[in-house]
């Protein structure tokens, strides 16, 4: 039997693979930091075989709620992912299954792979309103890629999306790769409503090298890229100074900042209530996001999500909250989580790939009736 994961993404330690009964792996931290969470390996054994599986380090992982209630992703082609029933007992994070072929894969998330990453690129500037940017190089030396989508040359907002500065967080770039298939399809009334007015500055992937790496929450340099936007740098964090000069260069009229949570079953938002420069108006456009992203999908919700901070309290390290700030408009996180919608739970493949890639495209009802309010500034 044989445990790998000296491939994109892969992440794990063996620790006692000798009984196929107990075999105890534990998740490595990302590199330079602490954060550990994210697992993706491959188990190749005999057919007709059952193996039973303990992360043993489950309980010292960054959000070791997050096992209660999850179920480990599994797939046996890397294309159709599925759940296996798991259990989180003692710190350890326990599940099993039955060979019925040679090779099966487990990942903490449905994985997107740097290869999927430059399809996705390449496929978007098949058309012609959609030109790529290469703003730069991270740590590991891949390219900082960002796409402009620009369908009227007198198009007057700008809207921009970012996802994975999580790179673990791979249900954003699947809700990306959702997004731009609607926003780029000349069927869908909506996006060519938007295109008519608006041009789209999307980055499908802020932080390649730690998605390379498989890592949660870090990149090359062991950076949190979310906690970087007050004062990033081009030693520790180019991802963000890059898009972050960029975005001061072409100004953007509404930001979202792609992400997904550990610990809540829920798709939700977090937004610029604690920053000081807060008012009616944002809190307006906050209120219409909502109302709209819940009027088009009954995967979203505004009952669950992270507290609510404090007037004045905003961390202004954190992208959503800075370009808030700096920028006076709409800018929200957008959460899916690593579980399923407990309000809508797919017991086969809890939240999945798909199911953000749906979400991703359902977010141009929001961001449209967004900025009809923004307009009337
Ligand atoms: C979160 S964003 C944190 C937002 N918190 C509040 N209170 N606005 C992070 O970076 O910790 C996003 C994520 O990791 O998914
Ligand atoms: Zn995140």
């Amino acid at each position: 039997m044989t445990i790998s994961h000296q491939f994109d993404a892969g992440n794990i330690t063996v620790i006692d693979a000798s009984n196929p009964n107990d075999i105890q792996l534990a998740i490595p931290k990302d590199n330079a930091s602490d954060f550990l969470q994210w697992f993706h390996f491959s188990l190749e054994g005999e057919i007709g075989e059952t193996y039973r599986i303990r992360i043993v380090n489950a309980g010292k992982s960054s959000y070791n709620k997050g096992w209660e209630g999850y179920d480990v992703c599994t797939s046996w082609d890397r294309q159709d992912w599925f759940r296996t029933s798991s259990q989180y007992e003692d710190g350890e994070l326990i599940f099993e299954l039955t060979l019925t072929q040679s090779t099966v894969y487990f990942a903490y998330f449905t994985p997107y792979s740097n290869e999927r990453h430059l399809d996705l690129l390449a496929w978007a500037q098949n058309d012609i309103r959609c030109s790529a940017d290469t703003l730069g190089t991270t740590i590991d030396g891949r390219a900082m890629t960002l796409l402009k989508i620009e369908g009227n040359p007198s198009a007057k907002h700008k809207v921009w999306v970012i996802a994975r500065q999580h790179p673990g967080e791979t249900m954003a770039e699947w809700f990306i790769e959702g997004f731009l298939h609607s926003l780029l399809d000349e069927d869908n009334p909506i996006a060519r409503n938007l295109l008519n007015s608006t041009n789209f500055y999307v980055v499908p992937n802020m932080n390649p090298d730690g998605s390379a790496r498989g890592n949660l929450r870090t990149n090359a340099a062991g950076a949190n890229l979310n906690r970087e936007w007050q004062e990033p740098s081009m030693e520790t964090s180019p991802e963000v100074y890059l898009v972050r000069q960029r975005m001061m260069l072409e100004g953007g009229n509404l930001f979202l900042d792609i992400h997904g949570d550990e610990e809540l079953p829920y798709n939700f938002v977090a937004g610029c209530e604690g920053n000081e420069s807060y008012d009616e108006k944002h809190a307006s456009l906050e209120s219409k996001f909502k109302e709209s992203y819940m009027a088009i999908s009954p995967d979203f919700q505004d009952t669950y999500g992270y507290p609510k901070d404090a007037p004045g309290s905003a961390d202004l390290r954190i992208a959503a909250n800075w370009l808030g700030d700096h920028f006076r408009t709409l800018s929200y996180t957008i959460e899916m989580p690593f579980k399923d919608n407990a309000d809508l739970p797919n017991v086969v493949t809890g939240w999945s790939g798909e199911r953000s890639a749906q979400l991703g495209s359902d977010v141009l009802f929001p961001i449209q009736e967004t900025l009809k309010l923004i307009s009337k500034d």
